[in-house]
């Protein structure tokens, strides 16, 4: 077997505080509810969905977002706390949807995910497929609802639905995607890796920091912090999830790994240490757009350092 290069001591930031992980149960809580019953006809459908969105992930995404949406000053008890839960948990639908899709045979062709068999291999392609679909659909049809009931002054619910949309379309997460599957493994200048990567996992990042921003009702200025905070977060998030590819296991990461031999990755081009130092380099300038927020913002530094040293 190959030596797997270390990748130092575990740091306490490698599982989130409790505050953070408390927002992580808030959303794994009303995700169910917002699901058709499993037993309503398509039923195949309506399970596959439940089996993709309620399995154990990690809810980065929705945390972003709630922990965006306090800090600009929305309270855990309000009426509005209870729309943004919503929003967040739409962004976690547009994730499970873009995980089914990925993992697809078409696309990653993985077996394994979130520590479980991949939907398709679970419920058949057409399923997956149509499962994936409807994920996406629940969820425009979900921010809208919530987006509708937030007391609206800077941004309309239109401003958050086109925002999303732009988020997930072809200058996107799909995108993003598309740019991945067409490079040959030779294909390895930065600049078409930052496209990819910022596209496919960064525009959801920068999606959930900014619609958290947007039902705060932050001002124009500290939205533009969140999203240069946010596109920074993203990119280094897919980074770490290209180091735990090499240095993880399929145990401890939940999902197959050793699988980006023949992508275009960042570790490939710059190596463990290089990717690791562009990675820090990353989180740096995210932290560093926090800087105007001062100390309240300093969840979202947590966040930024449990990226760097997160194991799954
Ligand atoms: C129509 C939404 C949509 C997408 C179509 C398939 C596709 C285009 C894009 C794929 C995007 C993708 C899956 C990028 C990888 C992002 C990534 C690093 C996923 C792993 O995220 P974690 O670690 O997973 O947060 P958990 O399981 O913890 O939620």
């Amino acid at each position: 077997m190959t030596p797997v290069p270390d990748r130092g001591p575990v740091h306490p930031p490698a599982s989130l505080s409790p505050g953070l992980l408390d927002l992580g149960r808030r959303v794994e809580l009303r995700l169910p509810e917002l699901l058709p019953p499993a037993d309503q006809r398509p039923e195949a459908v309506h399970q596959a969905m439940r089996y993709a969105l309620t399995s154990p992930g990690k809810r980065l995404r929705p945390i972003l977002t709630l922990v965006v949406a306090d800090l600009f000053g929305v309270g855990s008890r309000s009426d509005r706390s209870t729309r943004v839960l919503d929003i967040a948990c739409g962004i976690e639908m547009v994730h499970a949807c873009s995980l089914i899709l990925d993992d697809l045979p078409a696309m990653d062709d993985a077996a394994l995910r979130r520590g479980r068999p991949t939907v398709h291999r679970a419920f058949g392609e057409a399923v997956a497929l149509l499962a994936a679909l409807a994920l996406l659909n629940r969820a425009y049809a979900l921010v809208a609802e919530a987006a509708h009931h937030l007391p609206a002054k800077r941004y309309t619910a239109e401003d958050m639905i086109h925002h999303l949309a732009a988020a997930i379309g072809s200058h996107g997460l799909i995108g993003g995607q598309a740019l991945d599957l067409s490079s040959s493994p030779e294909e390895l200048d930065l600049e078409r890796l930052e496209f990819i990567h910022s596209h496919k996992t960064g525009a959801l990042f920068m999606a959930a920091g900014e619609l958290g921003a947007m039902a705060a009702d932050a001002k124009r200025n500290e939205l533009e912090l969140i999203a240069r905070y946010a596109k920074n977060l993203g990119l280094a998030f897919q980074i770490s999830d290209d180091l735990l590819d090499v240095l993880s296991t399929p145990e401890e990461a939940g999902k197959d790994v050793g699988q980006d031999t023949l992508k275009v990755t960042f570790v490939k081009r710059l190596g463990v240490a290089g990717a690791q130092t562009l990675e820090a380099e990353l989180l740096g300038f995210a932290v560093a757009s926090l800087e105007p927020l001062g100390k309240k913002a300093e969840p979202l530094r947590e966040i930024a350092r449990f990226v760097q040293h997160r194991r799954r």
